[in-house]
């Protein structure tokens, strides 16, 4: 793990701003000895998530207990069971690298170097039937760039954005034959936004393409094996590059842009299809701690 050497002395009055916490021993007692962080962009499926690890993968019985929101001041949410913590990231690159910022200082601060960075996502899929599930090996730019920029005094750094490749490899070992959704390993495109930086038509303002014109661009997308849109993988890649920590997306589609713009499947199809992302988790979660 590379850490900034202006951050490595904690000094008394050492706050955590965006999660609202004071670094201090008893706060540090609370994230001791984690290791797995997975993170996704609300509350609500970050807690969810969490109350899944315990059932399955805690070897506390009964279960008593449900995880609670550990940074309860903060737009993030965390919620920890054993060496796994379960965060929230928000919407966009923005949100997401305020959060690693945040969420590493705190890892490290708390003597966890040795950490994986995962997010499960949902994204809006091309060519691939809705229902899949996407393991990411390269975050591109609407572009179609492989890299992430981060400007500072006035320039512009463009970061790679591949994602760890020996980590994808043991989150597709972990899985079993019988899964009954397509699992995909393939390219993503984090845009800046749902509608015009993924090529729809149904944005508020007036566009600048047509119909032919996206065609081409989904081709080239297609070139590229990218398989879907989101719009965090840009910023988590190039920043656990960075850090040195291993890091990757689990995203499930909730729709073929071929086929249309608008999400229409019914809300239970919707949380199905988002919950395979956590399928996946489990069964690496089970193959890591030997469940
Ligand atoms: C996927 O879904 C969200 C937009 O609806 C966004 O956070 C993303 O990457
Ligand atoms: N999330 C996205 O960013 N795009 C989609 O189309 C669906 C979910």
């Amino acid at each position: 793990m590379n850490i900034n050497p202006f951050i490595q002395n904690i000094t008394p009055d050492t706050i955590l701003y965006v999660l609202d916490l004071k670094i201090n021993e008893a706060t540090l007692n609370k994230f001791r000895g984690i290791k797995y962080v997975f993170m996704q962009g609300s509350g609500n499926r970050a807690m969810h998530f969490a109350n899944r690890v315990e059932e399955q993968i805690s070897n506390l019985k009964p279960h008593y207990f449900k995880p609670m929101n550990l940074t309860p001041r903060s737009a993030y949410e965390f919620y920890r069971v054993g060496p796994v913590l379960s965060v929230s990231h928000g919407m966009g690159n923005t949100s997401i690298l305020t959060l690693l910022h945040a969420l590493t200082k705190l890892m490290y601060f708390a003597g966890n170097t040795n950490l994986e960075y995962i997010r499960l996502g949902t994204s809006g899929g091309v060519k691939v039937d809705p229902g899949s599930v996407i393991l990411t090996d390269v975050a591109y730019t609407s572009e179609l760039i492989a890299g992430y920029d981060i400007a500072a005094l006035g320039k512009t750094i463009t970061y790679p954005t591949n994602m760890d490749m020996k980590l994808n490899n043991k989150i597709l070992a972990a899985q079993p034959v019988s899964l009954d959704f397509p699992v995909l390993r393939g390219n993503s495109i984090a845009a800046d936004d749902f509608y015009q930086g993924q090529a729809r038509f149904d944005g508020a303002i007036k566009i600048n393409y047509d119909k032919k014109k996206r065609e081409e661009y989904f081709n080239k997308i297609i070139q590229l094996n990218i398989l879907n849109f989101e719009m965090e993988s840009t910023a988590l890649a190039s920043f656990c590059n960075r850090a040195g920590i291993p890091a990757t997306m689990i995203s499930a589609t909730l729709i073929n842009r071929i086929d249309g713009d608008q999400i229409i499947l019914p809300d239970v199809v919707l949380t199905e299809f988002s919950e395979r992302t956590h399928i996946l988790a489990l069964n690496y979660l089970k193959s890591q701690l030997h469940i």
